[in-house]
């Protein structure tokens, strides 16, 4: 694993992390595709609804929901393949996670725009732990506040990528468009929520990726790097 640190930040790094623990990514993409009941939801930006571009769905242990657009949006049940990954999770890391963003960006025209993943009940001692399969993608790093520049993490077919905390905090990243992608690339971020303070959102806030508020972000298009959510 590559650690990489900025004020405010430190990432952990492991290229094609599933496959040296024996994980046969094209067979767990095929999986994933098939075993998750995948939404677009609909999301609501500056008074518009928009399908947000790129498919997702919920997944966590009973009492970790939360909502979407106004909506609370149903908990999927972990299923057997990402049990596994979760479970793999907790015996290398140590930590054991209890809901899961899944995305897949169906090509290099889906998206997610600038956020950080500090929504209060997130725990914000516990780091995110990201896992990649399919075409290599982007993942761009601004800070909060001025004064470091920005940096790109190319995350490829089966790596893994931990935030420590209090990365949320001072830096906030994205997943930009990428017109010359045409393949597929599915993306597990895993979270420690508190359960009882679950029901909120993770993503009215971050909806079309003009990064702008916490009501808006997480879509995809690129916005002013001085916006701060
Ligand atoms: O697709 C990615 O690598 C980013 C996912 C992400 O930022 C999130 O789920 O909060």
């Amino acid at each position: 694993m590559i650690t990489i640190e900025r004020p405010g930040l430190r990432l952990h790094h492991g290229s094609a992390w599933l496959q040296a623990h024996g994980v046969e990514t094209a067979a767990l993409r095929q999986c994933l595709v098939q075993e998750i009941p995948w939404e677009q939801p609909l999301v609501r930006v500056f008074g518009k609804q928009h399908p947000t571009p790129r498919l997702t769905c919920w997944m966590a242990d009973p009492g970790c929901s939360y909502r979407y657009s106004g909506q609370v949006q149903p908990i999927t049940p972990w299923t057997p393949s990402v049990q596994a990954l979760r479970d793999l999770l907790e015996h290398e890391l140590g930590v054991r996670f209890n809901s899961l963003l899944l995305n897949r960006y169906r090509s290099g025209a889906d998206r997610m725009g600038w956020h950080a993943d500090d929504e209060p009940e997130l725990d914000n001692n516990a780091p995110i732990a990201s896992l990649s399969v399919g075409v290599p993608r982007d993942l761009r790093f601004r800070p909060r506040s001025a004064g470091e520049a920005p940096f790109s993490v190319c995350l490829d077919d089966g790596d893994l990528l931990v935030m420590d905390p209090p990365t949320q905090a001072h830096w906030q990243h994205a997943l930009p468009a990428r017109a010359r992608v045409k393949t597929e690339r599915i993306n597990l971020t895993f979270r420690r929520i508190q359960p009882r303070t679950a029901m909120q959102s993770i993503s009215t806030r971050a909806a079309f990726g003009s990064a702008a508020t916490s009501t808006q972000a997480r879509a995809g298009e690129t916005p002013s790097p001085k916006t701060s959510a």
